[in-house]
């Protein structure tokens, strides 16, 4: 494990592999972070991991370097409601980036103005105990439907083992809901396996949740080349072809004991959206509907 001076922690690797895939032009990284810089944007008092900088600069070299076009940044949990370093990463895009805001839900519609005003399409729910304090679902359904105005929606991090608990909560949500890296559902298992029916049955509940067919180095205990993954992912990506989106995840919170090749996580792409048509849905139709509806 890498850790800088401050005891700071890296979680990224400083030289990812150029992938074998290249994305069609236009590709849109659905899911990505970034950390500061702190000495700019300090870390929530409650962060659960305090990483290096990973600021919009390494985000975007890294977005060229892997032949994406646009970003989604979404805001980290380790700098709580404060969307300062996604908003400022944002600006600095030139119109390439767009965001998902983690709030307070007792904040005011002035401030979520501004947030749509600074390139915020979403907010997100996180429900993992490791990484924040509380998840108040009253609040949470309160706070949604007063995004609904602005067009935006809730994205929602999980694991599978709670999403018969969840199901209540996600139907009532008034808005569409994304659904990140699956809810982590045990890929091995299959795709027939309980937590890919789980997830199916949720996505046949509603025809406004989507999800982000991302992390194979999250999901996968066996990790490279991730085939475990890719057979629980790939009739997915064929079944719900509209509704799924594709990140890098980059720079990977939390993951420093191991350390994805991002050019590795970009060659999984093909083996879950086999022909062009697929892939242009994952990675620019689908995107673009939720983060910059009109623009192709
Ligand atoms: C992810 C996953 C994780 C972390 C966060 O906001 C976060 O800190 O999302 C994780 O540790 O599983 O999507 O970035």
């Amino acid at each position: 494990m890498s850790t800088d001076r401050q005891g700071r922690i890296r979680s990224w690797t400083l030289d990812p592999s150029r992938p074998r895939y290249r994305p069609p032009a236009g590709a849109v990284d659905a899911h990505c972070h970034v950390f500061g810089p702190a000495a700019r944007f300090p870390f929530s008092p409650k962060a659960k991991y305090h990483p290096e900088d990973a600021g919009p600069e390494m985000l975007f070299a890294l977005r060229d370097r892997l032949g994406f076009s646009r970003n989604v940044i979404v805001q980290a949990s380790c700098h709580g409601t404060d969307n300062a370093a996604t908003l400022d990463a944002i600006a600095k895009s030139g119109g390439l980036a767009r965001g998902v805001a983690v709030v307070d839900p007792g904040i005011g519609d002035e401030e979520l103005d501004g947030l749509h005003a600074g390139g915020i399409r979403g907010i997100r729910f996180n429900f993992l105990k490791r990484l924040v304090d509380d998840a108040p679902k009253d609040r949470f359904l309160d706070v949604a439907r007063r995004i609904a105005r602005l067009g935006w929606h809730v994205v929602v991090y999980f694991e599978a083992d709670i999403l018969a608990e969840l199901r209540p909560f996600l139907e009532a949500l008034p808005v569409p809901v994304v659904i990140d890296h699956m809810g982590r559902p045990d890929v091995t298992q299959g795709p027939d396996g309980a937590d890919m029916r789980a997830l199916r049955a949720l996505l046949d509940s509603r025809q406004d949740i989507w999800v982000k067919t991302s992390c194979p180095d999250r999901l996968s205990p066996h990790g490279e080349p991730y085939d475990d993954f890719v057979a629980a992912v790939r009739p997915l990506v064929e079944a719900y072809s509209d509704r799924v989106l594709w990140g890098t995840d980059w720079p990977h919170p939390t993951m420093e004991h191991r350390i994805p090749d991002d050019g590795r996580l970009v060659d999984v792409i093909p083996r879950i959206a086999v022909n062009g048509a697929l892939q242009r849905k994952l990675l620019i139709d689908n995107p673009m509907r939720l983060y910059w509806p009109g623009l192709i």
